[in-house]
């Protein structure tokens, strides 16, 4: 047995995933650690799915509803998604058959803000919490939990849930103790400032301390987080941060940023990853992170000296990186801290610090509106996860995108958003590789012409006259504020489902 299992108690709740998953029953509320691929637990999952399938085999109903921190992996939201064992989703997920599972309607998805999602099992809205499953470190001599490589909403889930099943993973390096910072809220009406200031400040414990009666299983793991390896950077990734950080000089040159007073977040993925790749060669110099994921372009600003502080829920990085955070953990703990959630996206303290941040988007409107989930308003793509978090308090929102998906069949820019998930008051600039659109103290028609500006060519006579049949009809109807020909302002959405293209054929 592992010595990674310092509780007498608790080494006598040793058993087998398979054994442990008969503690998961049919209708179960479950709530899982994990956030991107990192952290989740790795043996439960698959023990559930099968038992499952056995269960779908028998002609028996065997179906959980299934709580995370964020997205996890094929070897957890796949299996069971593949088990046909999730009957409810919730707050945000990217894996592939879970996804058709939603859009076939096998699966209910609430999309939601990852800040709020912990308050609403505690506030009940889901009936009772009843399994917690949450991969460990290390299980210490006083029965305190210390988290792996995420944090995400296991506070909520172990101490709301009936029961508690402990995954202690030995693949996730013991350094990583004493990265995490565990601040718990008080309920309301008790509830106090959260007292951070600086993206840097510890305000917590280092474990999460849990009630021992309710564990009821632990299991000994071994196996790697899912990590997926960056695409290489292209020449449209770096268009994109170069315009990124023009704007960023341009805020220097106003007098509205100085060259060590930035404080990121970042959404994850590739164009964000190329962003921070560029800030490598730039002026910015103690640049600090308040966001959720530290993905590999952090570690690099961390190594190069440019960035002093990462607060985050959890890790997102290729293999290569978790492999170096994995043996110089120690090392990263001094620039590192993950925090629940709750507090790393908390609207009070994204607000209070000021941050600029940066997200990726599905389409934007020539008004700036913005759909991050929804593909021609009806078919889930991830989440929201938690980009309107930052982007509603953030001091400047930007989101970054190439101007068109699909090899060109679909534009990035659009009349109107099929969904809004984030509105023309809480996106400041957009950035194609076309430019950048700074949005920020215009109405609605003065962002019309900078919007189109950053449309891939092919669809900028398109947008052009969309606008001036919307201003037609609007002049006529007293209808100026924004203008729209409803009977066209989704005929970009429409065209591409009729033939596979926004493009006039
Ligand atoms: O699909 O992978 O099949 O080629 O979307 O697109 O351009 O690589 O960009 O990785 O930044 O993802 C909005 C999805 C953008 C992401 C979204 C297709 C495109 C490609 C990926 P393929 P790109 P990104 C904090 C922040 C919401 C959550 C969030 C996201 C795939 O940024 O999920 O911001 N954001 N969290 O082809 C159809 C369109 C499309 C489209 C792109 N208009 N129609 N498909 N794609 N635009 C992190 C967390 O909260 C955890």
């Amino acid at each position: 047995m592992s010595d990674r299992i310092a509780n007498a108690k608790l080494r006598g709740k040793v058993m087998t995933a398979e054994e442990a998953a008969e503690f998961v029953n049919n209708g179960d509320n479950v709530g899982i650690s994990g956030f991107t691929g990192a952290g989740y637990p790795k043996a439960l999952p698959t023990a559930i799915a099968n038992k499952a399938k056995a269960a779908h085999e028998r002609g028996e109903e065997y179906m959980i509803s299934l709580f995370t921190g964020a997205s996890t992996a094929p070897d957890c939201d796949g299996v069971l998604a593949e088990a046909d064992a999730i009957r409810f989703r919730t707050p945000y997920q990217s894996d592939p058959i879970l996804r058709s599972k939603i859009n076939d309607g096998t699966t209910y998805y609430m999309d939601y803000h990852l800040s709020e999602s912990g308050l609403y099992v505690e506030q009940g809205f889901f009936g009772q919490m009843n399994v917690a499953i949450v991969e460990a470190v290390r299980i210490t001599e006083d029965g305190h939990l210390v988290p792996s490589s995420s944090v995400g909403n296991n506070v909520e889930y172990l101490d709301n849930a009936e029961k508690i099943i402990i995954e202690v993973n030995s693949w996730q390096s013991e350094e990583l103790e004493g990265m995490a910072d565990i601040y718990r809220i008080n309920k309301l009406p008790n509830r106090q400032p959260i007292p951070i200031t600086d993206p840097g400040q510890r305000i917590g414990t280092t474990y999460i301390d849990i009630d021992l009666d309710k564990v009821v299983a632990v299991v000994e793991t071994d196996l790697p987080d899912r990590n997926a390896p960056f695409k290489p950077i292209d020449d449209q990734s770096k268009q994109i941060a170069g315009h990124f950080l023009d704007f960023l000089e341009g805020e220097v040159a106003a007098g509205r940023l100085t060259y060590d007073g930035y404080i990121m977040q970042s959404g994850v993925g590739n164009v964000p990853n190329a962003v921070m790749s560029g800030l490598l060669d730039s002026k910015f110099e103690n640049i600090k992170a308040y966001t959720e994921v530290i993905q590999d372009g952090m570690v690099d600003l961390i190594d190069a000296g440019k960035m002093t502080v990462a607060s985050a829920t959890s890790f997102s990085l290729s293999p290569e990186y978790a492999e170096r955070m994995n043996k110089e953990a120690s090392k990263y703990a001094k620039t590192i801290i993950l925090r629940p959630q709750q507090i790393s996206n908390h609207p009070e303290v994204v607000r209070r610090l000021g941050l600029i941040c940066t997200n990726g988007l599905i389409e934007a409107d020539i008004y700036g509106n913005v759909n991050s989930t929804n593909v021609t308003g009806s078919r889930m793509m991830n989440g929201v996860g938690g980009s309107a978090d930052f982007t509603r308090n953030g001091l400047i929102s930007s989101f970054i995108t190439p101007s068109d998906a699909k090899g060109g069949a679909i534009s990035a820019i659009v009349p109107m958003v099929s969904h809004v998930d984030h509105t023309e008051q809480d996106v400041k600039v957009i950035i194609t590789e076309y430019g950048y659109a700074d949005l920020r103290g215009l109405a609605p028609r003065q962002k019309v012409k900078k919007m189109i500006a950053l449309a891939h060519p092919d669809y900028r006579p398109l947008l052009e006259e969309y606008y001036e049949r919307a201003l037609a009809k609007a002049e006529a109807n007293k209808t100026m504020q924004t203008p729209h020909d409803l009977a066209t302002a989704l005929s970009f959405h429409q065209r591409f489902q009729d033939t596979g293209t926004m493009k006039l054929s």
